[in-house]
C-alpha cells in the first residue's frame, strides 16, 4: 500500500490520488486500505518517513566501504542523487514536503537531517585534517544540502530527473574541490 501510494504521490501529488485511486491500484477496498492507514494524511506521513528511513542504511552501507569521513559525505550524497533518480518512495517524499502546506497535517522536518549528518561527518573530516582551513562544518553541510536540493529539484522540474546524476556530479566536483584541505 505505501509503495503504491508513494508511486502515485510522485506522479500526480497529494491533491490528486485519493485513497480511492490507491485502494484501486493495490486491488484493495478502501476499508483495508484505512484498517492500515486512518486517513490521506498518514498515508502520506508514512511515505515522507520512509523516504528519510534510507539514509541511515545508506550511511551504514557506505562506512562499511571504509572511505575518510569526507570522502564518505561524497559518497553518501552520489549514492543518495542515484536513488533520488529511480527510488519512487524518496521521490514522492520529496514531492510531499514541497506540497507540506496542502496536507493538514505536520510532516517531519525537512533537510535538517541531512545537514545534521553532513556536520557530523565533516567534524570528523576537519579532525583528521581533511576539511579546508577556511570552512566550518556546519557552513559546509549547509551549502552541500543546499545546493542538493536545487540540483534534484530542477532536475525533476525540467527532466524528471533524468539527468540528476550528471548534474548532481558536476555541482558536487565544484563543492567538494572547495571545502577539501
Ligand atoms: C533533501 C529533500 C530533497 C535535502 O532532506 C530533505 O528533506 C531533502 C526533500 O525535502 O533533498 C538535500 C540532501
Amino acid at each position: 500500500v505505501l509503495h503504491t501510494a508513494a508511486a502515485l504521490f510522485a506522479a500526480r501529488g497529494y491533491r490528486d490520488t485519493s485513497v480511492k485511486d490507491v485502494a484501486d491500484e493495490v486491488g484493495m477496498t478502501k476499508g483495508a486500505v484505512y484498517h492500515h492507514f486512518p486517513t490521506k494524511e498518514a498515508l502520506a506521513i508514512a511515505v515522507v518517513e520512509a523516504h528519510y528511513a534510507h539514509w541511515p542504511v545508506l550511511l551504514e552501507e557506505v562506512r562499511a566501504e571504509g572511505f575518510s569521513a569526507i570522502d564518505t559525505a561524497m559518497k553518501m550524497l552520489d549514492r543518495a542523487a542515484d536513488v533520488f533518480g529511480s527510488d519512487p518512495v524518496v521521490q514522492a517524499g520529496a514531492r510531499l514536503q514541497l506540497e507540506r502546506s496542502l496536507i493538514g497535517a505536520p510532516l517531519p522536518t525537512p533537510y535538517t537531517g541531512w545537514t545534521d549528518l553532513l556536520t557530523q561527518l565533516l567534524t570528523e573530516a576537519r579532525i583528521v585534517g581533511d576539511l579546508h582551513e577556511d570552512v566550518t562544518p556546519e557552513q559546509a553541510a549547509q551549502t552541500l544540502v543546499a545546493t542538493f536540493f536545487g540540483v534534484q529539484h530542477i532536475s525533476d522540474t525540467l527532466h524528471a530527473r533524468a539527468d540528476i546524476a550528471v548534474r548532481w556530479r558536476e555541482a558536487r566536483a565544484l563543492l567538494f574541490r572547495s571545502i577539501r584541505a
